[in-house]
């Protein structure tokens, strides 16, 4: 950190003790993950700022808008729409959930059995830990899998900041509507809070930043097509976390530097990895930071990933909103994309498995590692019809179950480095 951020630590009221033992590990963490990486393109080097600030610049900046008006949204799920926050004036940011930090104070309220993200967050809040939960003077939340949905009447007991959207099961013509009635109530309440309200104009505005931030995001995963890949799925995949908390316009031209300086590279066969490693696509639940283990495992085990087919990722950015004459039909346009994002929560959920296949084509993987959080029933079971689908299209399939702590980490690296051999020798599974 580059400046000394206690006074406002203290002032959010973060257990400032447990608080820099946190820092410190994600310190050492990315020290040794992050910038022990050979031949990162030099763009990486705004997204390691980030970082370093994720706890530090980044809150005195939301500080900042908070005391100006600025209404501060902390959400959970792709599907709240981010356009709405923006067009009330407000700051969307994804919360902190990616570490088993605090566990112990979530296991008082949550069954052990619950899955790492919902234990994060809830940890994360119970500890002290996150000066975003804070900061925000709204949280969103979703009905998606009955974990999530049960905790957040707890979170909001705890932090009195919720507001829960009622998302469908099915994709029913029944299901868009509710949806569409829930974005419509969503609304009407961040106007309400905000006190301002949402007009075509604004909408506009606020669409106009949400999908310049998709399509620089989608730059980068048409990048990731080539060999050898430009970029490590470890970066990669932290340029998607970082989506989630940055300001969307300077990370949007960040993220295009970036990428200018990898169509450089591809021009001139530059890559991470030699030409010919072994590539491979993740696909499951959402890695929040700093969840960087499974794609830790496969670059250093030889493999490189060359995508996500994850809400952290692809599923976050593949469709843009696009234009709209008025609010009304901005709303449905929302529900209509919404509709697109291939959730496990959803049943039947056909259109994911044709998305692994698609990615996989598109991107040259040559093997699916399927990844999904223990306890996280949707994505467990969902597990079975993605491996009949990836293997009938000719492709190998593995599939990692697990959390975020690292006692797991040699075993699933054993399997991993298998898995990578197979690929190498070209076989089927
Ligand atoms: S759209 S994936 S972000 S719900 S890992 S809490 S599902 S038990 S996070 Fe998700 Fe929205 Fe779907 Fe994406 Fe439950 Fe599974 Fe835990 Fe999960």
């Amino acid at each position: 950190m580059s400046e000394d951020y206690r006074e406002m630590w203290s002032s959010l009221g973060l257990n400032l003790e447990a608080h820099q033992g946190l820092l410190a590990v994600l310190s050492d963490a990315y020290q040794n993950i992050y910038l022990s990486q050979k031949g990162r393109p030099a763009g990486m080097g705004y997204f390691d700022f980030v970082i370093s600030e994720v706890h530090g610049l980044r809150i005195v900046e939301l500080l900042k808008e908070k005391a100006a008006g600025k209404l501060i949204v902390g959400t959970f799920c792709i599907y709240v729409p981010e356009e709405l926050i923006l067009a009330v004036d407000g700051v969307s940011i994804g919360l902190c959930a990616g570490a088993e930090v605090g566990s112990e104070e979530a296991e008082k309220v949550i069954p052990r059995n619950t899955c790492a993200l919902i234990k994060g967050f809830m940890g994360f809040k119970l500890a002290g830990l996150c000066p975003y939960v804070e900061s925000a003077d709204l949280i969103i939340g979703e009905t998606t899998c009955d974990g999530k949905k049960k905790a957040y009447e707890i979170f909001d007991e705890i932090t009195k900041k919720m507001y829960v959207m009622e998302l469908p099961n099915k994709k029913s013509d029944d299901g868009r509507r509710l949806w569409r009635n829930e974005i419509k109530r969503l609304a009407e309440k961040l106007s309400h809070v905000a006190g301002r309200e949402i007009t075509v104009d604004k909408l506009k505005t606020a669409s106009r930043v949400v999908d310049a931030k998709r399509r620089a995001l989608q730059r980068l995963s048409d990048l990731r097509t080539h060999d050898p890949a430009p970029i490590s799925g470890l970066d990669a995949l932290l340029i998607n976390q970082i989506s989630f908390y940055d300001d969307p316009v300077r990370f949007t031209e960040k993220l295009n530097a970036l990428c200018d300086e990898l169509d450089e590279r591809t021009r001139q066969g530059t890559g991470v990895a030699p030409k010919g490693t072994p590539r491979i696509l993740v696909s499951g639940s959402p890695m929040a930071i700093p969840n960087w283990k499974l794609h830790w495992i496969i670059e250093s085990s030889g493999g490189v990933v060359v995508g996500e087919e994850a809400c952290v990722g692809e599923r976050n950015f593949r469709d843009l909103l696009g234009d709209f004459s008025t609010v009304e039909e901005a709303i449905e346009k929302m529900a209509d994309r919404s509709m697109g994002i291939n959730c496990a929560c959803f049943t039947p959920n056909d259109e994911r498995l044709t998305d692994i296949n698609n990615m996989s084509r598109k991107l040259h993987s040559q093997g699916v590692v399927h990844y999904a959080l223990q306890f996280c029933t949707p994505y467990l079971v969902e597990a079975f019809r993605a491996k009949n689908s990836v293997e009938a299209a000719g492709l190998p399939f593995l599939r990692v179950e697990t959390d975020y702590s690292l006692e797991d980490a040699g075993q699933i690296r054993t399997r991993v480095e298998a898995f990578i051999e197979m690929l190498r020798d070209g076989k089927k599974s």
